[in-house]
C-alpha cells in the first residue's frame, strides 16, 4: 500500500481531497451533460423518467458533497489553515485521514444506489412520500441514506478537527481579529456543519425507520407528517448552502488583497462580523424553501423579512471586496479574472435569491427553472469560480509548478461564456413556467433549452482545456522559483500580509 494514502500530514490529506474532488467533479459534470442532452430535445431521449430523475439527484449529491465540500474545506482548508495559523499540523492528524477515507465508500454507495433496483429519483431533498417505500421500493433510497450518513460522519469529524485546530493551535500571539479571513471562513463553516449535519442525520434516519421498521414519523396514516421532514431537511439545507460558499468568500478575500498589493483586507473586522452574521442568520431562514406548503401569512412574512436581511452582511462583503480592488493596479492574471467574475456573477445569483425570498413571488416561481438559475449562479459561478481562483492562485504552493497562462485564459473565456449561456436562459424558462425535475416540456420552451444545452457543451470544452492545462504543467515541469534570497522572499511576503508567518517556510516544504 502506498504510504501517502494513510498519511497524517495535512498537506498530503489536502492533496487527497483535491484529487477526490476533481474526480467527483468529472462524474458530476458527466451527469449534468446527460441532463442537458435530455433537455436539448422536446420529447424524450433517455426514454425513462425515473432514470432522468436519478441522474438529476446524483448530479446534485455528487457536486455538493463530493466536489465542492471536499475541494473547499478538505482541499484548501487542510492545506492552508495550519500554514496560516503557523501550526505544525491539524489538531487530530489521524482523525483527519479518517475523515477523508469515509468519502470514497460514501461516493461508491451513492453511485451503486443507482445501479440497483430503480435508483433514487427523489431529488437531493429526498422528500417523503416520494422517498417512502411505496414510491421508492427496493433498497436504492436506503443505500443513498447510508451514503449520506457516511459523508455526514466525515464532515462532522472534519469540522471538529478544524474547530479544535483553529482554537488551540494558532500562533500564540495571533489574536482572533488577526486570524486570516480564510481561516475565519473555515471556522464558521465548521461550526455550521457541526450544528446542521446532525439534524439531517436525524431526518434521514427517521426516513430509514419509516421505510424499514414501520415507524410513521412522516406518514399521516400513522399520525406522522411529511412537512416535518421538510422542516428538518431545510434546517440543515439552508445552512448547507452557506457552507458551500463561505470558504469561497475566504478565498476571494485573500486574492483581492494579494492581487491589489494592499497591506490588509479592506474592513477585515467587519468582514469577520459579516461572515458570523451570515452564519447565524442562515439558521433561521429555512422556511423560504417551504413557502408553498401552506404556511400562515405571518410565518411567510417572517421568513421573507429575515431572508432579505442576509443581503446586508453579504452586501458588506461584496462592497468590501470592491473597495479592496479600488485604486489597485491589477496585473490581469487568471486568479483575479476568476475573482472579478465571482464578484459579478455571485451578485447576480444573490439578487435572484432576494427576488425568490418574497413569499408571494416564490409561490409562482417555486420548483421552476428560475430557482435552478438562482442556485447555479451562486454555485456554478460562485463556488466554482472561487475554487478556480484559489486553485490557480495556490497551485504553485501546492505543486511547485506553474500553469500556462495562455491556456488558462482560453479556459476562463470559454467557461465564462459556457456557464452564462447555460444558466442565464433558465431565468426566462422559469419565468415562463417551466418546472424543474421533468424530462419533457412544451415546444414553446425549446429555443432557450437548446441554447442552454449548447452552453453546457462549451463548458465541457473548457473543462477539457483545464485538464489539459494541469496535465501540461505536470509534464513540462516548469518550476516556480522561490528565491532563498531574503529580499525577494520578503517582497513576496509583503504582498500577502495575512500569511506572513507561514510563507517564511515556502521554499523548503515541497516534499514533506
Ligand atoms: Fe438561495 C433556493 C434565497 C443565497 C443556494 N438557494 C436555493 C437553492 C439552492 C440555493 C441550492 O428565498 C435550491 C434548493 C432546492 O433544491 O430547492 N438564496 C436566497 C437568498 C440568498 C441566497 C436571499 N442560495 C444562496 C447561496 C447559495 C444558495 C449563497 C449557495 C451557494 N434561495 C433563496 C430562496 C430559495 C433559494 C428563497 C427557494 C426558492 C424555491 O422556491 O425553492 C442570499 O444569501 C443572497 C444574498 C446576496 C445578495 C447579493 C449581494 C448583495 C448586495 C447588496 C445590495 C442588495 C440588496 C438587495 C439591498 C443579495 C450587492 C436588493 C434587491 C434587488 C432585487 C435589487
Ligand atoms: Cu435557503
Amino acid at each position: 500500500m502506498k504510504k501517502w494514502l494513510f498519511s497524517t500530514n495535512h498537506k498530503d490529506i489536502g492533496t487527497l481531497y483535491f484529487i477526490f474532488g476533481i474526480w467527483s467533479g468529472l462524474v458530476g459534470s458527466s451527469m449534468s451533460l446527460l441532463i442537458r442532452m435530455e433537455l436539448s430535445t422536446p420529447g424524450t431521449l433517455i426514454g425513462n423518467d425515473q432514470i432522468y430523475n436519478v441522474i438529476v439527484t446524483s448530479h446534485a449529491f455528487v457536486m455538493i458533497f463530493f466536489m465542492v465540500m471536499p475541494i473547499m474545506i478538505g482541499g484548501f482548508g487542510n492545506w492552508l489553515v495550519p500554514l496560516m495559523l503557523g501550526s505544525p499540523d491539524m489538531a487530530f492528524p489521524r482523525m483527519n485521514n479518517m475523515s477523508f477515507w469515509f468519502l470514497p465508500p460514501s461516493l461508491l454507495f451513492l453511485l451503486f444506489s443507482s445501479l440497483i433496483n430503480s435508483g433514487s429519483g427523489t431529488g437531493w431533498t429526498v422528500y417523503p412520500p416520494l422517498s417512502s417505500n411505496l414510491s421508492h421500493m427496493g433498497s436504492s433510497v436506503d443505500l443513498t441514506i447510508f451514503s449520506l450518513h457516511l459523508a455526514g460522519i466525515s464532515s462532522i469529524l472534519g469540522a471538529i478537527n478544524f474547530i479544535s485546530t483553529i482554537m488551540n493551535m494558532k500562533f500564540s500571539n495571533l489574536n482572533y481579529d488577526m486570524i486570516p479571513l480564510f481561516v475565519w471562513s473555515v471556522l464558521i463553516t465548521a461550526i455550521l456543519l457541526l450544528l446542521s449535519l446532525p439534524v439531517l442525520a436525524g431526518a434521514i434516519t427517521m426516513l430509514l425507520t419509516d421505510r424499514n421498521l414501520n415507524t410513521s414519523f412522516f406518514d399521516p396514516a400513522g399520525g406522522g407528517d411529511p412537512i416535518l421532514y421538510q422542516h428538518l431537511f431545510w434546517f440543515f439545507g439552508h445552512p448547507e448552502v452557506y457552507i458551500l460558499i463561505l470558504p469561497g468568500f475566504g478565498i476571494i478575500s485573500h486574492i483581492t488583497t494579494h492581487e491589489s498589493s494592499k497591506k490588509e483586507s479592506f474592513g477585515s473586522l467587519s468582514m469577520i462580523y459579516a461572515m458570523i452574521s451570515i452564519g447565524l442568520l442562515g439558521f433561521i431562514v429555512w422556511g423560504h424553501h417551504m413557502f408553498t406548503v401552506g404556511m400562515d401569512v405571518d410565518t411567510r412574512a417572517y421568513y421573507t423579512s429575515i431572508t432579505m436581511i442576509i443581503a446586508i452582511p453579504t452586501g458588506i462583503k461584496i462592497f468590501s471586496w470592491l473597495a479592496n480592488l479600488n485604486g489597485a493596479i491589477l496585473k490581469m492574471n487568471l486568479s483575479i479574472a476568476w475573482t472579478i467574475g465571482f464578484i459579478f456573477l455571485f451578485t447576480v445569483g444573490g439578487l435572484t435569491g432576494i427576488i425568490l425570498s418574497n413569499s408571494s413571488i416564490d409561490i409562482v416561481l417555486h420548483d421552476t427553472y428560475y430557482v435552478v438559475a438562482h442556485f447555479h449562479y451562486v454555485l456554478s459561478m460562485g463556488a466554482v469560480f472561487a475554487i478556480m481562483a484559489g486553485f490557480i492562485h495556490w497551485f504553485p504552493l501546492f505543486t511547485g509548478l506553474i500553469l500556462n497562462n495562455f491556456y488558462l485564459k482560453i479556459q476562463f473565456l470559454t467557461m465564462f461564456l459556457g456557464v452564462n449561456m447555460t444558466f442565464f436562459p433558465q431565468h426566462f424558462l422559469g419565468l415562463a413556467g417551466m418546472p424543474r425535475r421533468y424530462s419533457d416540456y412544451p415546444d414553446s420552451f425549446l429555443a432557450w433549452n437548446i441554447i442552454s444545452s449548447i452552453g453546457s457543451l462549451i463548458s465541457l470544452i473548457s473543462i477539457m482545456i483545464l485538464i489539459f492545462t494541469i496535465w501540461e504543467s505536470f509534464i513540462n515541469k516548469k518550476f516556480m522559483i522561490f528565491s532563498l534570497n531574503m529580499n525577494s522572499s520578503i517582497e513576496w511576503i509583503q504582498k500577502t500580509p495575512p500569511l506572513e508567518h507561514s510563507f517564511n517556510e515556502l521554499p523548503l516544504n515541497f516534499s514533506n
